[in-house]
């Protein structure tokens, strides 16, 4: 367990949700820095057969401009597998096929990216159950990727075509675009989280700041009912597989040390549930993860 699939090219991506995300250990030759994948400005595109279209036009990767402002970026996927959508935004001056060409070579990427955004999940044939709320910047470029692979040796979705990117224009969005939500906020340090504990059902929309000094992340997954957070503490030492204890995976906030995400992820949180935070970065290939530091937690939602 090490660098974090999502940011590093070498990495064996995710299959789903938090522990698949990261790589596996012999796969990783060289812990690279940063990126956080590919996203799309959702509700305006769709993913098909692994190309994210604009549903309007049917066509591939056509170019698209969104008004600045507050916007939430969800998305559909259309395919047959698991696709993600990974968004940055790009630095002024870099273009899309420099990002996606230096990602393809397993190049560093955080020389690119002015900020990252967020990651969201969608099953086949579903929307992704969350969304990333963020203000969109007048000029700005965003590029969407999706890291995900079929296999542990297939290529990522990325290789495959599937990345996209749209730019802002300086025309405001509707501020009616994002309905009002509770904020919460979840700090990371080395090595643990502070967060609330418990919530109120309904809409929130979770800020992440890493106060640490490390690349830390939040990697948000609701626990099958009747899931108890002790049974994922238990399945983390022994290493097992949590997948099975899951029923959604949610999306994931990253940023490096000392910094913050411009994506807030936008979650509908239901009553008498449990959903789980975990950091699944690791410092060096041969350090443990940080969940096994004490960068995993729960958030119980009140109510019944
Ligand atoms: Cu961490």
């Amino acid at each position: 367990m090490s660098v974090p699939c999502g940011l590093e090219h070498s990495a064996v991506p995710p299959h789903s949700p938090p522990r698949s995300r990261y790589c596996e250990p012999s796969k990783v030759k060289s812990p690279a820095p940063l990126l956080p994948p590919s996203v799309v400005p959702l509700d305006q595109r769709t993913s098909l057969n692994g190309r994210l279209v604009p549903p309007a036009t049917g066509g591939l990767e056509v170019p698209t401009t969104l008004p600045s402002g507050p916007t939430t970026l969800r998305f559909r996927n259309d395919g047959k597998h698991p696709h993600e959508l990974n968004i940055v935004q790009l630095k002024s001056g870099a273009s899309l096929k420099q990002f996606i060409d230096a990602a393809n070579a397993g190049k560093p990427l955080s020389p690119m990216i002015e900020r990252v955004v967020g990651v969201l999940f969608a099953k086949p044939g579903e929307r992704s159950p969350s969304g990333l709320s963020v203000d969109l910047a007048a000029g700005g470029v965003y590029a969407i990727q999706c890291i995900f692979k079929d296999s542990s040796t297939a290529p990522a979705h990325r290789a495959l075509g599937m990345f996209t990117s749209f730019a802002v224009t300086n025309a405001r969005a509707s501020s009616n675009d994002r309905p009002a939500a509770t904020v919460d906020t979840i700090v990371a340090n080395d090595y643990a989280f502070t967060y609330p504990r418990t919530v109120a059902p309904g809409r929130h929309r979770f800020v992440f700041v890493n106060a640490g000094k490390q690349r830390h992340e939040i990697n948000v997954a609701r626990l099958k009912a009747g899931v108890t957070p002790r049974q994922i503490a238990e399945a983390d030492q022994k290493d097992a597989d949590i997948n099975p204890l899951l029923d959604q995976a949610l999306g994931v906030l990253h940023a490096l040390g000392g910094q913050s995400p411009a994506g807030m992820l936008e979650l509908e949180m239901v009553a008498g549930r449990v959903y789980l935070l975990e950091c699944g970065f690791s410092d060096t290939e041969k350090s443990p993860p940080h969940y096994k530091l004490g960068m995993s937690g729960t958030i119980t939602v009140t109510g019944r």
